[in-house]
């Protein structure tokens, strides 16, 4: 089983609140049902999560009673992103179920708490797939805070154990600075905790919940000798779709842990 986390800056325009990649995310639905992978999907937010969440501090937890209309409408814009995502497995013929982190699960001073796994392995042993994603979710200390998909993705790895562990974004890797700022900037092909301490990663828009180089430390901790964990670029139309299939492409690869 591959584990895919479709990020926000690919599904989603991260510059322009609430706006949908459409064919992007019919093209990488498309590759995925393609490659003939048996996938788990997980998605980020984008501007459907991280302009509101960024403007109310609602990574930081309730501090103030002028947060609770951005939480219900960042949960509202996150839902509906995730119907438009789900839209588009169906139409490439995948069977795909939302499974709402924000709805089904609990998160303790910032952790994702998934103790009560059922609902997802009874739709993966149905052959229907899961759809989680980056939201907002009710924590025992904070009140809220904003769970990642990347954090998903981590507990997700220690539920299905998948033998390829893939994260979509909108550039070819991990540069040792960002890309879209820096013409000059080298793609760094495998990283390890070592490297990932030299890199520039200056977070250009909303984004509260760490970057790429949050995603990194996720990516690190997930690897194993067993199991590669790579970043890969969707914008590129067939990269994810070759990936999938085992095929070398421009890529990074996280190696040897955190
Ligand atoms: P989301 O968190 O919304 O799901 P995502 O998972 O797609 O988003 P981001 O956190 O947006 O991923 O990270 C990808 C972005 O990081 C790229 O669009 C890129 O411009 C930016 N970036 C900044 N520094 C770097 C770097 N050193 N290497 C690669 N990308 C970088
Ligand atoms: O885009 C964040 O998830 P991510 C979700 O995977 C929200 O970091 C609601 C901001």
């Amino acid at each position: 089983m591959i584990l895919i986390k479709l990020g926000g800056s690919v599904i989603t325009d991260k510059t322009q609140y609430r706006t949908f990649n459409k064919d992007v995310v019919r093209r990488l639905c498309g590759e995925i049902k393609d490659s003939g992978a048996s996938a788990i999907i997980v998605h980020g937010g984008g501007s459907f999560g991280h302009v509101l969440a960024k403007e109310y501090s609602l990574q930081n937890g309730f501090a103030d009673p002028r947060q609770i209309p951005a939480v219900a409408r960042t949960q509202y814009d996150m839902r509906e992103l995730d119907q438009m995502v789900i839209g588009e497995l169906l139409d490439a013929d995948i069977p795909a179920v939302s499974v709402p982190p924000g709805s089904c699960f609990m998160m303790d001073g910032g952790k994702l708490i998934l103790d009560d796994p059922e609902v997802l392995f009874s739709a993966s042993r149905l052959g229907i797939m899961p759809v989680l994603f980056g939201d907002v979710v009710f924590d025992r200390s904070k009140g809220f805070g904003i769970c990642s998909g990347d954090q998903i993705m981590e507990v997700l790895c220690g539920l299905y154990n998948p033998q390829k562990v893939v994260f979509v974004s909108d550039v070819d890797g991990l540069f040792d600075k960002d890309p879209k700022t820096n013409p000059d900037s080298k793609l760094l092909t495998e990283v390890t905790s070592e490297l990932l301490a030299e890199v520039s990663s200056d977070i250009g828009v909303d984004d509260v919940t760490g970057g790429v180089r949050a995603k990194m430390e996720a990516m690190l901790r997930i690897t194993s000798p067993e199991r590669d964990c790579i970043l890969v670029n969707g914008s590129v139309p067939g990269r994810l779709r070759s990936l999938l299939k085992g095929e070398r492409v421009i890529s990074t690869t996280a190696k040897g842990g955190l």
